[in-house]
């Protein structure tokens, strides 16, 4: 029996990469004055790399781009992070198909609820208020977010920080995933994952998954299996879930 559900945020929970992450970024650069800007498409290439600061260092040192000297990182990525909060309680961002579904069985049906994301946990609690519920936070046991955890995705160490804190043991929990630094998280703490594809992860590799689709579906809105073999179900629901473990 599975006894919790630990998403991801980004990608899984709601398409926030692109239209949200990649404008913060691309605002804040432009109010520091700094002479960078990632397209949709230089965006999927960075997504590689997990963590927003993580990712602004790594463009710094890989891609020919000017910037000063001394190019504080922190700061930055706090201004990243206050815009991208605005947005989202200003725009609220929708929850993907069967989201919201699949939080509310569970948590109907005493299976608990947790988060391993590499976002900032402001991030998380300001996109669980506006687009889940106002007291939604309440609804997770656990939420590993961002900095809580030295190594993010594709290391284990959210996943394992997860755990400890659910106090249970992997074969008891259930990924749901978007990407491929997600799963390869995930299974390095042994957790079986199921993935919902997302815009920018469609094509990366998901070998060890339960099962690849392209969202969680509806009764109204199935899903289409990517890979694996979900029966005759249309969409994820717990006694899928359950047939799986
Ligand atoms: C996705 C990420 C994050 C966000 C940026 O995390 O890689 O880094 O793009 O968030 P996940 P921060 O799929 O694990 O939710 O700027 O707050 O790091
Ligand atoms: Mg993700």
């Amino acid at each position: 029996m599975i006894k919790a559900l630990i998403f991801d945020v980004d990608g899984t929970l709601a398409e926030t990469e692109r239209d949200a992450h990649r404008v913060a970024f691309n605002e804040t650069f432009a109010e520091y004055q700094l002479d960078w800007h990632w397209s949709v498409e230089l965006y999927g290439e960075l997504l590689a790399v997990t963590g927003g600061k993580e990712r602004m260092k790594f463009y710094q040192d890989n891609y020919e781009c000017s910037c000063p000297k001394t190019l504080d990182i922190v700061a930055l990525h706090q201004m990243k992070t206050a815009r991208y909060n605005n947005m989202l309680s200003r725009r609220p961002i929708p929850l993907r198909p069967g989201v919201h579904r699949l939080l509310e069985e569970a948590r109907h049906n005493g299976v608990r609820l947790a988060i391993a994301t590499t976002t900032t946990l402001k991030n998380v609690t300001t996109l669980l208020e506006h687009s889940v519920a106002p007291e939604a936070m309440s609804w997770f046991d656990v939420i590993a977010a961002g900095d809580m955890v030295s190594a993010k995705k594709p290391a284990p160490d959210i996943y394992l920080y997860a755990l400890k804190k659910l106090n249970l043991p992997a074969d008891q929990c259930l990924a749901i995933e978007d990407s491929k630094n997600g799963i390869r998280s995930a299974l390095a703490a042994n957790i079986r994952t199921l993935i919902t594809v997302s815009d920018y992860t469609r094509k990366e590799d998901f070998s060890g998954a339960l099962l690849v689709v392209d969202h969680l579906g509806e009764p109204e809105q199935h899903f289409t299996v990517l890979a694996g073999n979900a029966g005759e179900a249309g969409y994820v629901d717990l006694n899928m879930l359950h047939d799986f473990v």
